[in-house]
C-alpha cells in the first residue's frame, strides 16, 4: 500500500486520534470466546509484583501467575535487565550446528535443580513443543536400541499436554480432540484419578485411588508391553481442574513402567519451578521420570521457552553412528533463543535469591486454610490444594456446564481479582511471592461473589 493511498492516510489519522476505539477484528484470539470477549474486552496493560493494571489504571490482583507461569511475580528487575542486555548484545544465534554460551550455561544451571539423573536438556519454545519433543524422544530411544516396535503412547483421561497433534493424541480433553480428526494412531489412555465420592475436600493429596495406576496393566494386557513406548502424565493435572495424585499413585505408575520397560514422562509444564513447594513435582513426590517436560516458569513467562529433561542413558542411546551426522533429527528455529536463555538465567537467579522454589511449602498451610474456609459457601462441592495450587469445584448450573464458574470469573475481574476457570472448577496459582493478605483478598472475593449469586 502506497503511503498516499486514502486508506493509509485514514489509518494514520485514526492511530493519531486519542480516544480511538481499538479495532479488534483482525486478532483471532487463542482459547477465547472471541465474540463474547470483543463485546466486553478485558484488557491488561501493565504489571508489577503481584498485580496487573488495566489500560484505565484499575489494579488487578493476579491469582494465577499470568497463566501458571509468572512464578516470581511480574517485572522482576534481574529478568528485565537480562532480557534488555541480551537484546542489545546478540539478538539471535542459529541453534543448528552452532551454539552460544548462555545456552550451555543455562543447561548446567538447570540440571543443578532437576531431580538427580535428569541431566540432559533439550530446548523448545513452549510446553506444547516440549511434549512433542519428549514423545519423539521416547519412540526414537526405543528404536535406537533395536526395540522399534515400541511406538504406542499412553496418556490419561483429563490430561492436558498442549495443543499439537502428539499432545492432543495423548491428551484427554474431549473438546480439544474431537474436531481434529483421527490424531496419532496407537495412542491410548489410562483412567483419570478424580473421585469426588471418596476424596472431596481432601487437604493435600487424596487418600483413595492409588489402585487407579493399575489401569496401565489393563492397557499392557490389551496392547502388549512390547508395543508401548511411553506413558505421559501430569503429576498434578492443572488444566482440567487441579486433579491431585492419590497417595502412592505415582510410585505405582513408576513401578509398572519399570516392570514393562515403558518410559515414564512427567509433564511438569505447570508443576515445575516451585509450584508445589518443591522445585519439581518429581522432587516433591520422590518419583523420577525418564523424561520431564517444562515451560512457563522456566523464564517466569517473560520470553517463550520450554525444555525436555532426559536421563543420560536416553540421550546416550542416540549418540551412535558417524560423528558428523545429526543424532536426533529434531529442533526448532528458536530452540535456545538468546533472549529466552537470558530470561531463564535471570529467572533462576531470582528464584535462588528469594528461595522461591521452596517458598510455596511455607505458604501452603496459609493457602490451604484459606481455601478450605470455602467449604459450606454456596455451590462449593470440593476444594483441592497442594503447594500454591488450588482448585475450587462448583456444582454446575443444570444444563449449563461451566457457566457458574465463568460468571464467577467475570465478577471477580470486576472486583479486581484475576482467577481462572476450567469447566466448573476455579483454579488458583498465585505467584510464589504471594503474601497472606493477597490470599485473603483472593479467597474472600470468591466467597463474596458466590454468596451474592447463591
Ligand atoms: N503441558 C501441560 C501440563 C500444560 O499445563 C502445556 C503442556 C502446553 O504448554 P504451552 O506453553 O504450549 O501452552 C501446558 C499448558 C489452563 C491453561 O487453562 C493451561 C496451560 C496453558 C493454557 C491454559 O489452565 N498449560
Ligand atoms: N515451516 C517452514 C516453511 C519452515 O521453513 C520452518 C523452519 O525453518 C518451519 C515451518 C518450522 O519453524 P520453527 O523452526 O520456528 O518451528
Amino acid at each position: 500500500m502506497h503511503k498516499d493511498d486514502p486508506a493509509t492516510i485514514t489509518a494514520a489519522a485514526a492511530s493519531a486520534a486519542p480516544a480511538r476505539q481499538q479495532a479488534m477484528d483482525a486478532y483471532w484470539m487463542p482459547f477465547t470466546a472471541n465474540r463474547q470477549f470483543k463485546q466486553a474486552p478485558r484488557m491488561l496493560a501493565k504489571s508489577s509484583g503481584m498485580h496487573y493494571w488495566t489500560p484505565e489504571g484499575r489494579q488487578i490482583l493476579d491469582g494465577i501467575a499470568g497463566l501458571w507461569c509468572v512464578n516470581a511475580g511480574h517485572a522482576r528487575p534481574k529478568i528485565v535487565s537480562a532480557i534488555a542486555e541480551q537484546a542489545a548484545e546478540m539478538d539471535f544465534a542459529p541453534p543448528f550446528n552452532m551454539g552460544h554460551p548462555k545456552a550451555f550455561e543455562l543447561a548446567e544451571r538447570l540440571i543443578e535443580i532437576t531431580p538427580a539423573g535428569l541431566n540432559r536438556v533439550f530446548y523448545t519454545n513452549s510446553g506444547s513443543e516440549a511434549v512433542e519433543t519428549a514423545l519423539k524422544m521416547a519412540i526414537g530411544y526405543h528404536r535406537a536400541r533395536g526395540d522399534g516396535a515400541r511406538t504406542r503412547l499412553i496418556g490419561r483421561e483429563r490430561g492436558y499436554h498442549g495443543v499439537n497433534f502428539g499432545g492432543i493424541s495423548v491428551g484427554g480433553i474431549v473438546g480439544n480432540r474431537k474436531s481434529f480428526g483421527p490424531l496419532l494412531p496407537g495412542a491410548d489412555h489410562i483412567r483419570h484419578t478424580h473421585d469426588l465420592s471418596r476424596n472431596a475436600f481432601s487437604r493435600g493429596v487424596p487418600e483413595h485411588g492409588a489402585e487407579l495406576a493399575d489401569d496401565l496393566e489393563r492397557l499392557v494386557a490389551l496392547h502388549d508391553a512390547s508395543t508401548i513406548a511411553a506413558v505421559i502424565v501430569e503429576p498434578v493435572a492443572g488444566s482440567t481442574g487441579v486433579l491431585l495424585p492419590p497417595t502412592g499413585y505415582l510410585q505405582r505408575l513408576r513401578s509398572i513402567c519399570d516392570k514393562h520397560g515403558i518410559l515414564l514422562i512427567f509433564d511438569e509444564v505447570i508443576t515445575g519451578f516451585g509450584r508445589l513447594g518443591s522445585p519439581f513435582a518429581a522432587t516433591h513426590f520422590g518419583v523420577t521420570p525418564d523424561l520431564m517436560t517444562v515451560a512457563k516458569g522456566i523464564t517466569n513467562g517473560c520470553v517463550p521457552m520450554g525444555a525436555v529433561f532426559a536421563k543420560q542413558h536416553i540421550h546416550d542411546a542416540f549418540m551412535t553412528g558417524p560423528e558428523h551426522l545429526i543424532e536426533f533429527l529434531h529442533g526448532y528455529t528458536y530452540s535456545a533463543h538468546p533472549l529466552a536463555c537470558a530470561a531463564a538465567l535471570g529467572t533462576l537467579d531470582t528464584y535462588a535469591d528469594e528461595n522461591l522454589l521452596t517458598r510455596g511449602a511455607l505458604m501452603a498451610p496459609v493457602f490451604e486454610n484459606a481455601l478450605h474456609s470455602l467449604k459450606g459457601v454456596p455451590h462449593v462441592i470440593d476444594v483441592r490444594n497442594i503447594g500454591l495450587v488450588g482448585g475450587i469445584e462448583l456444582d454446575p448450573i443444570p444444563g449449563n456446564p461451566g457457566k457458574r464458574a465463568f460468571d464467577t470469573f467475570l465478577e471477580c475481574w470486576e472486583r479486581g481479582v484475576l482467577i481462572r476457570t476450567t469447566g466448573d472448577t476455579i483454579a488458583l496459582s498465585p505467584p510464589l511471592i504471594v503474601e497472606s493478605g493477597h490470599i485473603d483478598q483472593i479467597v474472600s472475593t470468591i466467597a463474596d461473589v458466590l454468596k451474592k449469586n447463591a
